[in-house]
C-alpha cells in the first residue's frame, strides 16, 4: 500500500486522470491511496494569497513559502515520515531506478508548482528531493504528479493484472521492449514472425531478447552502457555494427 498526498492549486485536474482501468481498480483495492489538498486552503488573509510578485523583478508570479509550508506541515502532522517531493525542471530526471526506489516509501507528499515556480526557502528546508520528469517546461507540476503516481503504483504489488508485468516492460532491464504482436497473424500481407508461433519458448525468449537488444541499440545507445549484456547479446552488437546501415530501422 502506498500513500499519495498532493498539494496542487487545481485539485480538479486529478478528479479523472487517475479513476480509470489500473489506478482505479488500485484504489477500489486499496493498493494505493491518492488525496488531493488545494494548497489556496492554506493561503493568506480572506483573499487566501498564494503567490506574489517576484523580488529583484521580472515577469510573472511566485508561490509565497508560507502556504506552501502550512500545507506540507499539515499534511505530514499525522505521518511525520512521509516524504516530501517538489516536481520541478530543476529536480533529478525521473527514470526506472528512481521510480522503483520511490516505490519502497509507504507515503509520499507531491508538491505541484505553479507560474514561475516556488519560494526558494521552501526547498531548503522542507523538500525531501527534488524531480523532473522531463527537460520542458509545464504549465505546473500537476501533470508530473500524475505521471510519477502512474509509474510508481505499477511497482506496487497487485497492482499489475500478471505480477511480473512490471518487471518484464521497457528498462525492466534498462532496455527497450522487444516488438508485441497478436491476431491477425497477417495483417494486410504484414506476417507475425513464425518463431512466435512455434511454441519454443527458449526461441521465443531468444528472439525476444535480441529484438529488444536491437531495438535498444538503434534507438537509445545510451542505455546499452548501463545494460547487463550476455555474450550472446555483445556477438549480435558486433554484427550489426559490422552490418553496418544495411540493419537499420525496420526494427
Ligand atoms: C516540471 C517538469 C515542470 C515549471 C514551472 C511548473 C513547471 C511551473 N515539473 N518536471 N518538467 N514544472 O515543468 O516536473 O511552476
Amino acid at each position: 500500500m502506498i500513500r499519495f498526498d498532493v498539494l496542487t492549486l487545481f485539485p480538479r485536474m486529478f478528479d479523472d486522470p487517475l479513476n480509470e482501468s489500473v489506478l482505479k481498480r488500485a484504489q477500489e483495492q486499496k493498493r494505493i491511496e491518492i488525496v488531493v489538498h488545494d494548497i489556496r486552503d492554506f493561503g493568506l488573509g480572506r483573499h487566501r494569497i498564494v503567490d506574489d510578485t517576484p523580488f529583484g523583478g521580472g515577469g510573472g508570479m511566485v508561490m509565497k513559502p508560507e502556504p506552501l509550508v502550512r500545507a506540507i506541515e499539515s499534511v505530514k502532522k499525522p505521518y511525520p515520515s512521509a516524504r516530501v517531493v517538489l516536481l520541478t525542471p530543476q529536480g533529478a530526471p525521473l527514470d526506472t531506478d528512481h521510480v522503483r526506489r520511490l516505490a519502497e516509501y509507504r507515503h509520499l507528499v507531491l508538491v505541484c508548482g505553479r507560474y514561475e515556480g516556488i519560494d526558494e526557502r521552501v526547498r531548503g528546508g522542507f523538500v525531501d528531493e527534488e524531480i523532473s520528469i522531463g527537460d520542458y517546461v509545464l504549465t505546473g507540476g500537476e501533470l508530473a504528479a500524475m505521471v510519477l503516481i502512474d509509474t510508481v503504483s505499477r511497482q506496487i504489488h497487485g497492482v499489475l493484472g500478471h505480477e511480473n508485468a512490471a518487471h518484464e516492460d521497457s528498462f525492466s532491464e534498462g532496455l527497450l521492449e522487444y516488438p508485441h504482436y497478436t491476431k491477425p497473424r497477417d495483417f494486410r500481407g504484414l506476417r507475425v514472425p513464425e518463431v512466435l508461433m512455434s511454441g519454443n519458448h527458449e526461441e521465443i525468449k531468444r528472439w525476444r531478447r535480441k529484438e529488444s537488444i536491437r531495438r535498444t541499440w538503434l534507438r537509445r545507445p545510451d542505455l546499452l552502457r548501463r545494460a547487463d549484456l550476455s555474450r550472446e547479446d555483445l556477438t549480435a552488437i558486433a554484427e550489426w555494427e559490422q552490418e553496418g546501415a544495411s540493419c537499420r530501422e525496420t526494427a
